[in-house]
């Protein structure tokens, strides 16, 4: 595997890593059961998970490949083939698969064979033998070990960090409105109105980080229009800029959960492109398509409908960080992420959902999906021990592009009181909330639920995320001394 590391790294093809491209394939395969339990569970932590999961998989099997060798070699080989196998049918089911991606695989194998067959002819009878073994051992540890370490520095090369920190952004044509100093309610504990970049979450299927150099990137807009685009960069970066403040969230997020983030995103308005492309008559939906060949699905009514959907370059005045799509990716207010903020974007299809269905929907995810109507109680927090007497509640709630009418909150079963809402400069961002109660001793259920700008609250039933979002009402126990 560290053989294979450096070749893949020699070719400057990441994804042709055997233990990424398995990675990945187990990404595309997992259910989304299990996917939904890994993002609850482990959050943006989700791919460390996997690669240590992974590893230690392989670790068990190699211990187990390595005693059988010692009895009979020839099974030893087998496994090694049989893991080849695997690594090579990987590689080459990547949406972004060439013939040549099988080759850091074929060479990881063909070494470990060769260690294999020259470590096991050792003799390992006398104590002297011994040594030699071990010495024979060690040197094939050091050796994997450091083809790990230089395919990794090779694939370092294509790290696009230094393009990034070049970019010069312009000034938007269309500047966002000041946000209101009120929008943070200044309770100890409550999330910052605009999410710093370090602390914005994650949500992809990435396993490595597409690298995407500026300077090769061009956005292609084709399909069902008039005249088909494609656009450089520095293209992009010359036409009249919109900046938005806009709340991003995630069809995973839970009752209560923390997958949204709000920044202010400097971008291309996505429906003039389009106008400019041409869409045909027929066509209800946008195929877009990441670098790295996810795709999603984002219904062509919602971009043409006047809100603020932008071909995004920067997010709160730097130009994207690569985890968040650099060099441009999509944001749509009021959609879920996965219909909608494509990262790492280089194709945009006019098409049809009846005739090109995306990653999410075949996974059995809706094809459309708005974003509901969410509010949750960030202080105090769960299981909070807090003094008696005057308690400040507060949280936050979105329903981007309906606006937030009305946060109501709840102290066990008692009435419902409104809470007062903080001002918000639009509708596609969320809105924080805050509340004083007279707080008395003993355990209390905390509970809120908020209504949008249609008219609509929040339910009170509770739904998974899976297909389009979870619902309920958030609560929080804590415990008044
Ligand atoms: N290329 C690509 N873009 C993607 C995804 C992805 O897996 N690949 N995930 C989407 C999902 S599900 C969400 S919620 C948002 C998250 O954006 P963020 O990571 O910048 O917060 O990105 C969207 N864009
Ligand atoms: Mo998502």
């Amino acid at each position: 595997m560290g053989i294979a590391e450096l070749v893949a790294g020699a070719l400057g093809r990441a994804t042709a890593s055997p233990l990424f491209a398995v990675g990945a394939a187990f990404i595309d395969l997992t259910p989304v059961w299990l996917k939904d339990y890994a993002i609850r569970t482990f959050g943006s932590s989700d791919k460390l998970v996997l690669l240590l999961g992974l590893g230690a998989g392989i670790a068990v099997a190699a211990l187990a490949l390595g005693l059988l060798a010692r009895r009979w070699l020839r099974w030893g080989l087998a496994g090694l083939a049989a893991f080849g196998a695997v690594g090579v049918v990987a590689a080459l089911t990547r949406p972004t698969a060439q013939i040549l991606d099988v080759v850091p695989t074929l060479v990881g194998v063909g070494s470990g064979m060769v260690a294999l067959a020259v470590l096991h002819r050792l003799p390992q009878q006398a104590s002297t033998d011994r040594r030699r073994l071990l010495l024979g051992g060690a040197g094939a540890v050091a050796v994997a070990a450091g083809s790990a370490v230089g395919g990794r520095f090779l694939l370092g090369r294509q790290d696009v960090s230094a393009a990034r920190k070049a970019i010069r952004l312009p000034a938007p044509a269309d500047r966002a409105l000041t946000v209101p100093p009120g929008a943070q309610v200044r309770v100890p504990g409550m999330p910052s109105f605009t999410t710093p970049n370090a602390a914005f979450y994650r949500v992809d299927t990435a396993l490595t980080l597409p690298q995407v150099d500026p300077r090769d990137w061009t956005l292609r807009i084709h399909g069902m229009v008039k005249n088909p685009i494609e656009l450089s960069f520095d293209e992009l970066l010359d036409r009249a800029l919109t900046e938005r403040d806009i709340t991003i969230s995630c069809v995973s997020n839970e009752v209560g959960g923390t997958l949204a983030g709000n920044a202010r995103w400097l971008g291309a308005p996505l429906a003039a492109l389009l106008r400019e492309a041409g869409v045909a008559s027929g066509a209800d939906q946008i195929l877009s398509r990441s670098s790295d060949g996810m795709t999603l699905s984002t219904p062509l009514d919602v971009v043409l409908d006047g809100r603020d959907a932008l071909l995004a370059v920067a997010m709160n005045g730097e130009a994207l960080p690569v985890e968040h799509g650099f060099p441009a990716r999509l944001v749509v207010p009021g959609l879920y992420g996965y219909v909608s903020a494509t990262k790492w974007v280089v194709d945009l299809k006019v098409t049809r959902f009846a005739t090109d269905p995306a990653y999410w929907t075949e996974r059995g995810y809706a094809e459309r999906a708005p974003i509901k109507t969410f509010s949750r109680i960030d202080v105090p927090k769960p299981f909070a021990r807090v003094k008696a007497g005057r308690v400040a509640v507060a949280g936050t709630a979105w329903a981007q592009h309906r606006g937030v009418d009305a946060v109501e909150w709840q102290v066990d079963d008692g009435p419902w009181r409104t809470a007062r809402l903080a001002p918000v400069p639009g509708l596609d961002t969320w809105r924080q909330w805050v509340a004083e109660w007279n707080a008395t001793p003993g355990t209390h259920t905390l509970r809120v639920r908020a209504t949008d700008g249609t008219g609509t609250t929040q339910p009170e039933e509770r739904a998974r995320p899976l297909p389009d979002g979870a619902t309920g009402w958030h609560s929080v126990v804590i415990t008044i001394t």
